[in-house]
């Protein structure tokens, strides 16, 4: 047995890739310079890859941008607009001109479309494609890193994309009928020519990763894999194939993947993936094939249980031919190295394993296979010491938020009235015109906020001054607002980072790093903090902020809460305990909060929550379950408010067929959105489902500096009120304005004033 991975994470210790991309897309270094550092970065993770005793590396995994525009690339699946703009590749330069191109556009050209990798925080960008794609290799990247692996010695496993995954996460480029997946017969024989290739490069094993058998695959799509595999698997002269999966269990593709005739599988065996020990158990053909065991979790960053990894792993050993063990995905999903980490406590960081930890447990693993446990009996002690001190440390758990979470009644889940009560009550208390005017929260991130939060950190100036350089801000943002006259106001989030890193940073059970970068889409990455006790708050944690805010207006301010779901999909959360509890001691501190708030007076308060679409489980037998612990976490941060205390809602896509009920159960009095970009489509996607209250469908796209001109929202705003009550609508940006500037904000928010002004007098020409 050896000890492998899927993949390892490709920004390095200090974020170098991200630094030289960034360095080069602004002209400070040329195309040879990138690629040398890049070369640099690969051969060190490669090195560290070996040195931490994996018996086979990953190659294919790193990449400037993203995986799955690389197989984009590698496929020829260019889209002719990327073509045109930039015709020639035949140099480095030409090439990344290109590819960059591809992955965020440029003054001539949009980039392609970015969505989630499958339930992670990672973003891939979407091939588009057509009935007239037609595919053609290009091998160079990953025949480069397999020759690099080589020249250093390291035995290396191409971990590749493969076809059916491929297809099935592309768009249509054009014809919204045309399914991608239509073109499986035009692209395996590039496939083939790449295995063959693979073969000539001396590629013994080559891993096509296929994660959609994890979803729930319709019964055609099954018996496309089964089709495809079984012509790759009839070419000669090819590498071993393994196919791998990972982020759920594998269900019903377990007999189909089991049966299929390649040599080998990677799969999935923790969190719902642990499912899959059952799925593949007595499956015939498993018996001649290798497994690759992922039995170290590749997506959170806790040490591993390595008795109970073994006890898996050998009821594994007499189904299989050759068993190895891996990590469940790459580690793309987590951060580098724990050791990394000065401000941590030494107990919390023992409890912790980030890539390169992982990689130390795979090892430990692969030995007690190869030699017994005996072999390993020391590590193990260590092992079992930690998991013990996590699992009775006071730290983890705290006996007065159990309590209170014990005593939690049905009732602290409802408003006290029904919607139009509540809407008469805040109807009265706010005296909003028709189409109220509002922003989502933030205000331009200036350099000049940023240098204060990095003086503040390096203490060259005090908590004072800090406060009075906010409060300054918060100043200049209502005098802006109210001077545009805009309906309720924000205090514009100036002491906010991250809306989840500062709400974390204030709560008692969760930790932030200082080193643990992740990569979220292309050069740009988060520090997602870990929750790794009870959850509670010490003190209020924005009243102070909003009540300033409040206090320089007669207009209703909003105060500004990040929603318990978000607060644990854009963190790493416990394993210990289940999801829904760790929601409801998040949604019990915000609570409080939001009562806090409204006692110093906020009347509307918004509790945002982008990430309730996207944590959405793959498989949809789970959704319910989840959408259950996910709707009540909501209700019971803000059901506790009077009738008159209007609370909104925001998410930040356009996409909600599959949680439109989840979104009435919530129960917001107003709801923002994203509309700007899909012609107002979701307006009417909420009206189809009766949505029953008020709607801020985003009227103007945040994404880009364009200022849209009043006509163009006030079609917005009519092609709205087509669909939903004039009464029930709102007018407001797509999303916050934190990554604009203030001569575009300014810009349009003059122009949604006097466009919500326009609408209102068509609505009432009397008065
Ligand atoms: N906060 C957190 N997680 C998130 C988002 C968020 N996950 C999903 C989505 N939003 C990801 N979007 C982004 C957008 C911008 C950046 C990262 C993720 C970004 N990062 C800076 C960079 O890489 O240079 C670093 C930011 C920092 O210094 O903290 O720009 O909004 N938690
Ligand atoms: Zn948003």
């Amino acid at each position: 047995s050896i000890a492998t991975t899927h993949g390892y994470p490709r920004q390095g210790r200090r974020r170098e890739l991200k630094r030289a991309i960034e360095r080069y897309w602004k002209g400070g270094v040329d195309a040879a310079g990138l690629l040398e550092t890049a070369a640099t970065l690969r051969r060190q993770r490669l090195e560290r890859l070996r040195d931490a005793g994996l018996g086979e590396v990953p190659v294919g995994d790193f990449s400037l941008y993203d995986h799955v525009l690389d197989t984009a690339w590698m496929v020829g699946a260019i889209p002719p607009r990327h073509a045109e703009a930039v015709p020639d590749t035949t140099t480095d330069a030409g090439r990344l001109d290109r590819y960059f191109a591809m992955a965020r556009g440029d003054d001539r050209v949009q980039p392609l479309e970015m969505t989630k990798w499958f339930d992670t925080n990672y973003h891939y960008l979407v091939p588009e494609l057509s009935a007239g794609t037609e595919f053609s290799l290009d091998p160079t990247k990953i025949i480069d890193e397999l020759a690099e692996a080589a020249e250093l010695g390291v035995a290396a496993r191409p971990v590749l994309v493969g076809p059916v995954t491929f297809l099935l996460l592309a768009k249509a480029a054009d014809d919204p009928d045309f399914a991608p997946i239509s073109l499986l017969d035009k692209l395996i024989p590039v496939y083939v020519e790449l295995l063959g290739r693979l073969a000539e490069a001396g590629a013994e094993w080559v891993q096509l990763d296929e994660p959609v058998l994890v979803t729930d695959l319709e019964p055609a799509d099954l018996a496309r894999f089964r089709e495809a595999y079984a012509t790759l698997a009839a070419v000669p002269n090819r590498p071993k194939i393994i196919v791998g999966s990972y982020f759920d269990r594998l269900g019903d593709a377990a007999p189909v993947l089991a049966s299929t005739p390649v040599e080998g599988l990677a799969v999935d065996l923790v969190g719902p993936g642990a499912a899959s020990l059952d799925d593949l158990a007595g499956q015939p053909g498993l018996a001649g094939k290798r497994l690759i065991a992922g039995v170290v979790d590749g997506r959170n960053v806790w040490r591993t249980d390595l008795a109970a990894a073994l006890g898996k792993l050998g009821t594994l050993l007499g189904l299989v031919d050759r068993l190895d063990v891996s990590s469940s995905s790459s580690l793309l999903h987590v951060p580098i190295d724990v050791t990394d980490e000065p401000d941590l406590d030494p107990t919390v960081a023992g409890w912790l394993a980030f890539a390169d930890q992982k990689l130390e447990e795979l090892a430990i693993l692969a030995r007690a296979l190869n030699e017994g446990r005996d072999a390993v009996a020391g590590e193990l002690t260590v092992n079992a010491t930690r998991l013990a001190s996590r699992a009775t440390s006071p730290i983890v758990r705290d006996q007065a938020v159990r309590e209170r979470l014990a005593t939690v009644a049905d009732d602290q889940l409802r408003r006290r009235s029904a919607y139009p009560v509540r809407a008469q009550a805040q109807h009265d208390q706010l005296k909003l015109p028709a189409f109220p005017t509002t922003t989502i929260g933030s205000f331009p991130q200036t350099t000049t906020l940023r240098q204060a939060r990095a003086d503040l950190r390096a203490r060259k100036i005090d908590n004072a001054a800090y406060d009075r350089a906010m409060r300054d801000e918060i100043a200049e943002v209502i005098k802006l607002q109210t001077e545009l006259g805009v309906d309720v106001l924000v205090h514009g989030e100036p002491e906010r980072n991250d809306m989840v890193q500062y709400f974390a940073d204030q709560l008692v059970g969760f930790l932030s790093t200082r080193n643990g970068w992740v990569q979220s889409y292309g050069t740009r990455c988060v520090r997602p903090p870990i929750i790794v006790g009870d959850v509670s708050r010490p003190r209020p944690m924005t009243v102070d902020w909003a009540s300033y805010a409040q206090s320089l207006t007669d207009r209703p301010v909003k105060g500004m809460l990040t929603g318990p779901v978000t607060m644990l999909a854009w963190s790493f959360v416990r394993d210990d305990q289940p999801l829904g509890d760790t929601a409801r001691q998040v949604a019990l501190a915000l609570r409080d909060e939001v009562t806090d708030l409204e006692n110093a007076g906020i009347r509307v308060i918004q509790v945002d929550e982008p990430a309730l679409r996207e944590t959405l489980p793959l498989r949809r037998a789970d959704r319910p379950a989840y959408l259950d612990w996910a709707v009540a976490a909501f209700q019971l941060t803000t059901a506790g408010v009077a009738d008159a205390t209007q609370i909104h809602t925001h998410m930040c896509y356009a996409e909600f067929g599959d949680i439109v009920d989840a979104i009435v159960a919530m129960d917001a009095d107003v709801i923002s959105l994203e509309a700007a970009r899909s012609r107002m489509e979701v307006v009417g996607e909420l009206s189809d489902a009766g949505y029953p209250r008020e709607v801020g469908p985003g009227v103007w796209d945040i994404h880009s500096p364009r200022v849209p001109p009043v006509e163009e929202m006030i079609e917005a705003l009519r092609l709205a009120g087509q669909t939903l009550p004039a009464e029930r609508l709102w007018a407001n940006p797509d999303c916050g304005l934190k990554t604009r500037g203030y001569a575009e904000v300014e810009q349009s928010l003059r122009h949604l004033v006097a466009a919500a002004k326009q609408v209102r007098t068509e609505l009432s020409p009397a008065g």
